[in-house]
């Protein structure tokens, strides 16, 4: 049995403990290997930083697992259906979302979810860059091949942004807010950010990859002066440190669910979901839209997640792509 596949079981193992003791003699039994192969394993692990206890006659104890985002530990505590089925690790990539397209185009499995620790060259929208310290956040991309129309595929912008906001919802109790298209906000500061990409044909998506930055332990020196919009993390905004590992999981879980519900039902409850996150229907705002801008009152959102504005001279307008700025006083 090859190390990662070893230390995964370890690892579930120990979570799934009641006293929190494993046995050399289970672990070994379900390893299929001798207790010397097994206190081999159980060395690796401290190697890669876990703080394991061995106490004679009752076994190996897990006492500290160190903040780092390894595929085996994700997967040891993950009952999800179709979003991380795979999961692939590594210390340091340009971004990402190139990682996952490249694997669409190689023919990678729907679901796989690709992670990094540090991006060199993380990317936001409109060659905009997101900024990617190691050790601190997370950075993740999930490549899809849903069976939908292209054209429904900014939908699943929402998703994420529901899926990320639960998951900060249930790490430390605070309710994130959306802003349209794909920013989350905690307190009015921008933590995280979504990137969704896609390769289709006229009528038929080859996959999607749904990029997903979030702020998670950043510290305030880590954040570049001249951002666009004012940033936090989510230690920032609670004085808590996030375990890295134990968010991945959650964010897998809520969108997971919603990924399901939205395949089987469609985009109806992750749209409600999203909007109640949302806290612009009723505010008069400017949207840069590139080649122009335009102003007016937020009604609502389409199905299709484009914006709908009510200009001044009461034609409606629906919006799929820009920056949203407040006009405030209005
Ligand atoms: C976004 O773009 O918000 C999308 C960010 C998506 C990042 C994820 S990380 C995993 C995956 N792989 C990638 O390569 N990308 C995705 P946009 O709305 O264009 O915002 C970008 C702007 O936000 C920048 O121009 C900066 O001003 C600001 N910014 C950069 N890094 C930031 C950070 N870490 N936190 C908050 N704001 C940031």
């Amino acid at each position: 049995m090859n190390s990662p596949h070893a230390r995964e079981i370890i690892l579930r193992l120990f979570q799934q403990a009641d006293d929190g003791f494993v046995s050399g003699a289970l672990i070994s039994r379900e390893l299929g290997v001798s207790r010397s192969a097994v206190w081999k394993q159980i060395e690796g692990l401290r190697h890669l930083g876990y703080s394991i206890q061995a106490v004679p006659s009752r076994g190996y104890r897990l006492v500290d697992s160190p903040d780092i985002l390894m595929a085996e530990e994700l997967h040891a505590g993950l009952d999800t259906e179709r979003i991380g089925r795979k999961i692939l690790c590594r210390e340091a990539v340009d971004s990402t979302n190139r990682w996952a397209y490249a694997l669409g185009e190689q023919g990678g499995e729907d679901g796989t979810v690709v992670i990094a620790d540090r991006q060199d060259a993380g990317k936001g929208r409109m060659s905009r860059s997101w900024e990617s310290p190691s050790g601190v956040n997370l950075y993740l991309s999930v490549l899809l091949r849903p069976s939908i129309l292209p054209w429904d595929a900014p939908q699943l912008t929402f998703l994420s942004a529901v899926a990320v906001c639960r998951a900060i919802a249930e790490t430390c109790g605070m309710m994130a807010r959306v802003k349209w298209p794909n920013d989350i906000l905690l307190n009015g500061r921008k933590v995280a950010g979504l990137l969704n990409e896609m390769s289709s044909e006229t009528d038929r998506i080859r996959f999607v990859v749904l990029g997903i930055g979030v702020n998670l332990n950043m510290s305030a020196e880590q954040f570049p002066a001249d951002l666009r919009y004012p940033a936090t993390s989510v230690l920032l905004e609670t004085g808590k440190a996030v375990p890295r590992a134990e968010f991945v999981r959650m964010l897998l879980r809520h969108l997971d669910q919603l990924y399901l519900t939205y395949l089987e039902h469609g985009s109806g409850s992750v749209m409600a979901a999203w909007a109640e996150l949302s806290d612009l229907v009723g505010r008069h705002v400017e949207v840069d839209c590139q080649s122009k801008i335009v102003a007016g009152r937020v009604v609502g959102f389409g199905e299709d997640g484009a914006l709908l504005l009510e200009c001044a001279d009461g034609r409606r307008e629906p919006i799929l792509a820009g920056d949203v700025r407040i006009v405030e006083g209005q």
